[in-house]
């Protein structure tokens, strides 16, 4: 709702008119509640004590959240809980639902390896990855990404990526998952901004097609990994194997309301000042548990645009911390100078360019 930003801004340019607006536009939001009411009443009309709650609820949601409108199976129609009657507009064939335009509900998958976890790995990394970065990709491979046993564990690594900007960059992509079978698309819009939604597409990934793995990794594609390490780390006989996530701690940061950066997030979408505890993006490891906990919790965390600050947000909501790292600077944002025994010590840390990775993953594991 920017539109509220800029109410305020023409408010204070231009007060008694505005004021003449604002009471035009509060008959029209009471004209639209009793709208909602009358429609809410109609579809479900024994449940009318509760009703003032829910509708105001409902209207809310409405208005707050972006509205996807997704077509589901006739079949999901007769299950549905009462709440979620509330978020879905009642059709005699069709059932659109939604809770907010991040939730994994909203999308479903056009590539796909639900195969892959026949294998019952230990470890999945997965890459969230724009489509034409094919480079970032091959790059992670030929590296990290090719190694399929750690320490006798077997470690899957898959990619996921968004829509691509057409036909053609769909059939090369096509072409490349065939080749590879380590890709998975959704169909949303692949953007910097909708990488909150990558999150948790990716989360309902493990959740439904691999809940048997023991941990997982969101890793970015321009990451050095040393599984060595992160294998140690996950086999210590103190770290859990529930509600567990480690990385590199963000504590108190706050929200950047700078318009021009990147990371800015507007009042609407987060008002609170400063972010919940969380892990920063670059690369996090978890319980796989958490896939299937944090998709749930965030059906009641608003979306907003920082996806690791918003997983740190659904783990508020369920009530856990993340943890730091027994030694916390194997999560690394910047070594700076390259020197090679910096990554025999670190778990992860962010490089320059795919062909980074290619030559100091040759360096690295050259024999000394
Ligand atoms: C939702 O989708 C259905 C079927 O595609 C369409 O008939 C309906 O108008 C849509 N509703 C909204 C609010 O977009
Ligand atoms: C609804 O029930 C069917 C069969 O009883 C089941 O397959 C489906 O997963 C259920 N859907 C939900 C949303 O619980
Ligand atoms: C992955 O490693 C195997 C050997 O373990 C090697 O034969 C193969 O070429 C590697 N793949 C890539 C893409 O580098
Ligand atoms: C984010 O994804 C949604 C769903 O695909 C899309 O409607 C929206 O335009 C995207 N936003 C941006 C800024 O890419
Ligand atoms: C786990 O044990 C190791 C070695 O015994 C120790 O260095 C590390 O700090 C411990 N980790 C946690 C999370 O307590
Ligand atoms: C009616 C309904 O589903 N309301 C939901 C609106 O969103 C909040 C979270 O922000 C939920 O707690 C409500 O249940």
């Amino acid at each position: 709702m920017a539109a509220k930003n800029i109410w305020h801004s023409l408010a204070q340019e231009r007060g008694p008119y505005m004021r003449h607006i604002k009471r035009i536009f509060f008959v029209l939001l009471t004209l639209a509640l009793l709208l909602s009411a009358i429609a809410y009443v109609s579809d479900f009309n024994f449940e009318t004590f509760t009703f003032p709650q829910i509708w105001l609820n409902s209207a809310m949601n409405w208005t707050h959240y972006k509205v996807i409108n997704r077509t589901l199976a006739v079949h999901t129609q007769k299950n549905l809980t009462k709440q979620q009657r509330c978020t879905t507009v009642a059709q005699t064939t069709n059932v659109p639902i939604y809770y907010h335009v991040a939730h994994p509900s909203n999308y479903h998958f056009i590539l796909d390896e639900p195969e892959k976890c026949k294998q019952n790995p230990f470890l999945v990394l997965m890459v969230p990855v724009a489509p034409h970065q094919v480079d970032a990709r091959n790059a992670i491979r030929s590296t990290w990404g090719n190694e399929s046993s750690v320490q006798g564990k077997a470690v899957l690594t898959l990619f996921l990526v968004g829509l691509t900007g057409g036909p053609e960059a769909q059939q090369q992509l096509e072409e490349e998952s065939r080749q590879h079978r380590d890709l998975v698309q959704s169909n949303f819009v692949d953007s910097y901004f909708n990488l909150t939604i990558k999150t948790m597409v990716i989360l309902d990934w493990l959740a439904t097609r691999c809940p048997q793995a023991q941990y997982s990794m969101k890793v970015d594609s321009d990451m050095y990994l040393n599984l060595e390490n992160l294998m140690n780390l996950l086999l210590a006989p103190n770290t859990s194997k529930e509600n567990y996530i480690t990385g590199m701690v963000m504590w108190d940061r706050p929200v950047i309301r700078d318009k021009g950066s990147k990371w800015y997030v507007s009042e609407e979408l987060y008002p609170e000042p400063k972010y919940p505890t969380y892990l920063l993006g670059m690369g996090y490891v978890f319980s796989n548990d958490l896939s299937k906990k944090l998709v749930e919790a965030s059906k009641n965390v608003k979306p907003f645009n920082i996806e690791d600050a918003y997983v740190g947000a659904c783990l508020k909501q369920l009530g856990i911390e993340p943890s730091s790292p027994p030694d916390p600077s194997k999560f690394k944002a910047y070594l700076g100078q390259y020197i090679r025994e910096d990554f025999f010590r670190v778990i992860t840390t962010i490089l320059g360019s795919p062909q980074q990775l290619i030559d100091i993953w040759k360096d690295v594991k050259r024999p000394t």
